[in-house]
């Protein structure tokens, strides 16, 4: 069976394999097209549960699992579809995993907040904010107890950067010299609050300062921008030179949750990132550079889309986890 078939969207198999600039742009409008239709399926009831979309945060997703190998393992949180999709997560699995059919990541049972697709090293995503950032710290200590030359990558939002397992994290990854990296996704908001309103430290990366992290703050709406700093982070945490704090400073084009009525924020805020929207910036930049030809354009949208259609009717063609199956699966 081709990968097209088993849903997957070619995923990196290593980082070298990853630099043609029209495979990021394919992946980005992935996530893109999995997203919306993810959206649409809300709409209409074929998925249920709390749901948080990262449309318009693809750049960060695809740059920085694009440096990474396929043996790196990837920690989420809450708006972590993208970030598995970007490492390799199977489109009808997952699709399947948000509809709560037996066919998905975990037989239905986690749903869009709980994703594991252990194969593809994305271990985990979470509903606790803040809470898988120490999750990767033991990988990336297990990573370096064996010498394997892995490394370990958290992805969490600035709301996150308040809690007090981000900062024991950062504290100890300093001291310890782990092999992570953690990404911040800088959205501006935590829910409905805006930066300013929770924390007076408007850049994350000043956090990693105090704790001895090198950091980096970039534009994350810009994925050679989040590829550049992920490079050298990746070099770093290889080489045993230790963990290191990348910001992406981006923004989410749809409300906190779907359904949110967004009365928090300025419709000319909204229009004004919509300016931004990574996958337009970088099918611009390749425009400019001729690096695409125009059917190469095309093909990057209507293949995502054909491949996430396919998984929507994968999904919901898929049957439902028996009752029996309540209990298993289940630590307690
Ligand atoms: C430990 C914990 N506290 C509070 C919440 C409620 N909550 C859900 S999402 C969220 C905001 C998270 O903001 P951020 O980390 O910036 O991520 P973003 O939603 O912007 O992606 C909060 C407070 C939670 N899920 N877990």
């Amino acid at each position: 069976m081709t990968a097209a078939k088993q849903g997957r969207a070619k995923a990196p198999a290593r980082r070298d394999e990853n630099r043609d600039p029209v495979s990021l742009l394919r992946r980005m409008w992935v996530i893109r097209a999995f997203e919306e239709k993810v959206s649409a399926l809300y709409a209409a009831r074929e998925i249920v549960g709390l749901l948080h979309l990262g449309i318009g945060q693809e750049a960060v997703a695809v740059g920085v699992c694009g440096m990474l190998d396929a043996d790196d393992l990837v920690y989420g949180g809450h708006r972590s579809h993208g970030h598995a999709i970007a490492k390799g997560a199977d489109l009808n699995r997952l699709m399947a995993e948000l509809a709560g059919r037996a066919t998905g990541y975990c037989r239905g049972k986690g749903g869009s907040m709980h994703v594991v697709a252990a194969e593809t090293g994305f271990v985990t995503a979470s509903g606790v904010v803040g809470g898988t950032v120490p999750l990767a710290l033991g990988a990336a200590f297990a990573a370096r107890e064996k010498g394997v030359g892995r490394v370990a990558v958290v992805f969490f939002g600035d709301g996150a950067g308040q809690t007090g397992p981000f900062h024991e994290s950062l504290n100890i990854a300093s001291l310890w010299g782990l092999p992570v990296i953690f990404v911040c996704e800088n959205n501006g908001y935590a829910e409905f609050t805006p930066l300013s309103a929770h924390t007076k430290v408007e850049r994350l990366a000043r956090h990693a300062e105090t704790y001895g992290i090198p950091s980096a703050t970039v534009d994350g709406n810009d994925i050679l921008a989040v590829r550049k700093a992920m490079g050298r982070a990746v070099d770093n945490a290889r080489a045993g030179k230790g963990p290191t704090f990348v910001e992406c400073l981006t923004y989410r084009l749809r409300g906190h949750y779907e359904g949110d009525p967004g009365k928090y924020r300025e419709l000319s805020q909204l229009a004004d990132w919509k300016k931004k929207d990574p996958i337009a910036r970088f099918t611009r930049v390749l425009k400019r550079r001729r690096a695409a030809s125009a059917k190469d354009f095309e093909e990057a949208e209507g293949d995502a889309r054909a491949l996430v259609e396919a998984a929507a009717e994968f999904a919901l063609a898929s049957p439902w986890p028996e009752p029996e199956e309540t209990g298993t699966q289940v630590w307690a």
